[in-house]
């Protein structure tokens, strides 16, 4: 502990240096610096991917590892396939750069059905949401490649039709459904359209977090800028989670293909009040009703242990009469033996 103090400490006086020495712009205050974390990341060359113990990461699933890239699955009907870290995120502050390809023989609208980049308390779990298991806890980004909702004109409201392929961010408390039919829209905390699929350029997704902030961003046609695609304040995720990525082809498919994913640790300021924000033990979002049943249940307990109290106390005062009962007859024999 002593020593972690100790290094926090001097953290704090780089920081301090820094930014007394830097020239800083409104833009990059927060962000002094970022870090490549290898261990983290999945990038080329592959050496061992799936199947050496030095490896990070493991394989399930259809995926293989080519010299190219990790492909989730190929361009094949009903295939499944995940890569999952072996290690736990314990970092706080961190930005995920991930470089995907998403390419197929089949018209638009005509493949499917797209992949997931992961953050969760569960790894290499089989499942509905883009390969993997649903009801998950943690962080899902979906890159939604097929339309389901548009497909059944029923559950499609007018209006509110999209563009696909669609991003967009989920976080799993562990009862919170993905809804495959509507596309994951009632659960859905941000997004945006992103013709990522069959583009001739590199396509990349970028996953920032922050203080509680998370920011999704795209780069998908070729301009070498992120345009924002999701803002997400008061999101709370817990630490010691892993990441994967994770895809899945139904009636219609795609080669889902992961060229890298590079994890970078930020180093950011925070007031001594940030610094001693309690940890969550489950993902939450503040003001997102769907996350408010965690309290209900508080206040049913709450109400539960008002009645444990009542009960207790009732029971006590059952005993006591009892007791004085008892005890009155006793003294009453006692005396009626003396006399
Ligand atoms: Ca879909």
């Amino acid at each position: 502990m002593f020593h972690l103090k100790n290094i926090r400490e001097l953290t704090c006086l780089f920081v301090t240096v820094c930014i007394l020495t830097s020239p800083s712009s409104a833009d990059d205050q927060d962000f002094m610096e970022d870090f490549l974390k290898r261990e983290y990341s999945l990038a080329k060359p592959y050496r061992g991917l799936g199947f050496s113990s030095s490896s990070q990461w493991d394989l399930m699933g259809t995926a293989m590892v080519t010299p190219d890239h990790v492909r989730l699955t190929p361009d094949l009907q009903s295939r499944q396939g995940a890569v999952w870290s072996r290690i736990p995120l314990f970092l706080q502050d961190w930005e995920l750069k991930v470089h995907f390809k998403i390419h197929g023989q089949g018209k638009k609208n005509f493949n499917g059905d797209g992949m997931a980049i992961w953050l969760t308390k569960d790894r290499m779990q089989n499942g509905p949401v883009f390969g993997n298991m649903n009801q998950f806890t943690g962080l899902g980004i979906f890159v939604d490649t097929y339309p389901n909702a548009d497909k059944n004109h029923d559950s499609a409201q007018p209006g509110t039709q999209r563009t696909f392929p669609y991003v967009s961010a989920m976080l799993g408390n562990g009862t919170l459904l993905y809804d495959h039919d509507s596309d994951g829209r009632p659960t859905e905390l941000g997004g945006c359209t992103a013709m990522a699929r069959n583009a001739i350029y590199d396509t990349f997704l970028l996953a920032r977090y922050s203080k509680n902030r998370l920011t999704l961003m795209v780069d998908v046609d070729g301009k070498q800028e992120w345009k924002e695609c999701a803002d997400i304040t008061g999101l709370r995720l817990p630490r010691g989670y892993f990441f994967g990525a994770s895809a899945v082809t139904g009636d219609l498919s795609d080669n889902h293909d992961i060229i890298s994913m590079k994890l970078y640790q930020l180093t950011v300021q925070r007031s001594a009040e940030e610094e001693e924000e309690e940890e969550v033990t489950i993902p939450s979002v503040d003001n997102v009703e769907q996350f408010r049943v965690e309290i209900q249940e508080e206040e049913m307990s709450g109400v539960q242990f008002f009645f444990t109290l009542l009960f207790s106390i009732l029971g006590l005062g059952v005993l006591a009469v009892v007791g004085l009962v008892v005890y009155g007859r006793w003294k009453e024999n006692r005396r009626k033996r003396f006399y």
